[in-house]
């Protein structure tokens, strides 16, 4: 009978525990979820309407990856599981709250790599206080009571689980969960992750966001061997040794002057000097190319980064990454750069570019190019929009208000208006004749608009004084047009389609101007954007012996190594799709035992660059 009663009490008392153990689980997800919420929202991350898809499918997600949570600490823990559930609301909470400050300051959130770089954590200690919200109090509500929950059902004993039971639960709810989650992910617009964490973050969830940069962390990192060796070391540096400059001509002529950079979104050479209905295009930069060091074959060498791929070939003079955007692949690296440089001289760095800052990776990447200053979306006043953002012209304006002109600056300047597929344009007044409406048409129009924007810029540069003082470097970053648009570009240019032919039309143009230069013809050197950081450091009379780039005013024999393994000389191309080499000038196959062996030794530049960010070489 006492046995009997005995009994009863103890099933009650379980049934007991089980139900505050559940509630206790539910608490934990519950919590989470609703923090991983309120971070998706108060970053801006996520925007209203909340039922829209793209938010429920977040939501999803989110508690998919909350469910995978779970069930890993169910299966791994059992006695213990309880403590480790607070422990990892704790974790969580901590992290959320870590994220959200470190992202009403730098618009990212936080990724491995920002963990070791202290520096860039650093300004931010002191802002933290200003940066806190008393609503952030959501992300410690919970805590009082997920601690005394744990404190009560430890004292009462947690109950053992055999493994099978655990190991089912765990089976049938990750299972479960990740299908949930490739669900969400199949329905994301997914090519966009690789320009933006932040596309990430507003598809799938932060906390989905710490997974995916967790394993391409240690992709990068341990499943590549990233240690220089002795051999590598002498490839490296005997090929900086034979690098040795032909001459000295303009060496210096430009010394001290400010510096302002403009990469113009997509500029593709061939709208200079070139009219449509009698118009010019780009009046403003055929003048100017007038009186400047105008380059007319320069070929653009960007890979999978693009618009950062350019900013890097220029500020760098390396290579960009074979695979993928090394904005994201190797911000942690040591890197020796202009605005570096230029910083050591005594000069204010700025970059300006009036896009979302997590967008290419650019934040982190900025800082360890080394920039003072970075104004993006977030510090300009949108007062008139085009395209994608602020138009170039407000751009331009409000990017010079932000330069102290009493001090010498480098300041890098990157449009964006012009940006693919041109559509803002539609309704822009310039006569593009039979191609309106057709996307070549709309691209004229953009460049005819940059343009106008770039002749503006030149003249507040002498309303502002300093028009003298400044050399003024102009490029595009990468072609306009895909092959989808070969029917209008060939009917415009007047060629017939041919890999060769394509090739040779991926260039861009490089104005190098200054007041002092006057009454100049086009330099037909072949080159490419890694070799803008030279030819500036001798024109300001400056060294860059890390720079892979030649000097393009002081060079005997002009070539242009592209990422593809294509290499453009003076004369000829050698294409790597088809290893072949061909005449440019007739577009015939050249079989030249002379020209295999010097595309050999130039595509060398590949290998190097690709060693120096592979292995952190610079470092040295
Ligand atoms: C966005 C801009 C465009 O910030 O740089 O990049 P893209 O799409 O040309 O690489
Ligand atoms: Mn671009």
């Amino acid at each position: 009978m006492e046995g009997a009663v005995i009994d009863k009490d103890k099933r009650s008392a379980r049934k007991l525990m089980i139900v505050a153990e559940c509630f206790y689980w539910l608490l934990f997800i519950a919590s989470i979820m609703v923090k991983c919420f309120y971070f998706q929202y108060t970053t801006k991350v996520n925007t209203l309407p909340f039922d829209k898809p793209l938010n429920v499918n977040m939501l999803k997600s989110s508690f998919a990856v909350i469910i995978i949570i779970s069930s890993i600490i169910f299966f791994l823990f059992n006695r213990k599981r309880i403590l480790v559930v607070m422990v990892a609301d704790l974790f969580l909470s901590w992290l959320l709250i870590a994220d959200t400050i470190y992202f009403r300051y730098y618009s990212n959130a936080i990724t491995v790599p920002v963990l070791y770089q202290v520096g860039l954590i650093g300004p931010i200690t002191e802002s933290i206080k200003t940066l806190f919200k008393v609503k952030d109090v959501v992300y410690v509500l919970d805590l009082p009571v997920m601690i005394a929950g744990f404190i009560f059902l430890n004292k009462k004993g947690i109950e053992d689980i055999r493994i099978p039971i655990r190991a089912l639960a765990m089976i049938v709810l990750v299972v479960l969960s990740t299908l949930q989650v490739r669900w969400v992910y199949n329905r994301a617009e997914n090519v966009k992750f690789a320009y933006d964490n932040n596309f990430v973050i507003e598809n799938m969830g932060i906390l989905y966001f710490h997974g995916f940069d967790i394993k391409r962390f240690v992709k990068e990192n341990f499943f590549e061997d990233r240690t220089l060796t002795e051999a590598e070391k002498n490839e490296i540096d005997n090929f900086y040794k034979e690098k040795k400059p032909v001459g000295d001509r303009l060496r210096g002529s430009e010394k001290g002057k400010n510096l302002i950079i403009v990469q113009v979104e997509a500029l593709q050479g061939f709208v200079m000097n070139r009219t449509i209905n009698g118009k010019e295009i780009t009046p403003n930069l055929n003048r100017l190319a007038r009186n400047s060091y105008y380059f007319d074959r320069i070929y653009h060498q960007v890979a999978g980064g693009n618009t950062s791929d350019a900013e890097f070939l220029t500020n760098v003079s390396l290579h960009p990454a074979k695979e993928g955007a090394v904005y994201f692949r190797y911000p942690n690296n040591h890197y020796e750069s202009l605005p570096k440089v230029l910083k050591a001289k005594g000069y204010d760095t700025y970059v300006f570019h009036g896009f979302r800052p997590s967008f290419w990776n650019r934040t982190v990447m900025y800082k360890a190019l080394g920039f003072d200053t970075y104004m993006s979306l977030d510090d300009y006043v949108v007062d008139e929009k085009v395209g994608w953002a602020i138009s170039d012209a407000s751009f331009f304006r409000q990017s010079l208000d932000r330069i102290d002109m009493s001090k010498p600056f480098y300041g890098f300047f990157i449009t964006l208006s012009s940006h693919h597929p041109y559509d803002a344009f539609i309704n822009y007044d310039f006569d593009v004749g039979e191609y309106e409406g057709t996307q070549l048409g709309n691209f004229l129009k953009a460049a005819n608009y940059v343009d106008k924007c770039i002749g503006d810029l030149v003249q507040q540069l002498k309303d502002r004084g300093i028009y003298e003082n400044t050399l003024l470097v102009i490029y595009g970053d990468h072609s306009a047009l895909f092959e989808d648009q070969v029917a209008d570009l060939t009917k415009f240019l007047g060629f017939e389609y041919s890999e060769l032919e394509w090739t040779k039309i991926q260039k861009v143009p490089l104005l190098i101007h200054s007041s002092g230069i006057k009454d100049t013809e086009p330099i037909h050197v072949t080159g490419g954007e890694i070799d803008i950081l030279p030819t500036i450091a001798n024109l300001m009379d400056f060294e860059v012996p890390f720079a892979l780039g030649k000097d393009l005013l002081n060079t005997d024999r002009g070539y242009a190594v592209l990422r593809n393994g294509s290499v453009v000389m003076d004369d000829v191309i050698y294409l790597s799709k088809t290893d072949e080499i061909y005449s440019l000038e007739t577009g015939q196959p050249v079989e030249d035992e002379g020209y295999r062996q010097e595309i050999e030794r130039l595509r060398k530049e590949l290998d190097i660059s690709d060693i120096i960010l592979q292995k952190n070489a610079l470092k040295r």
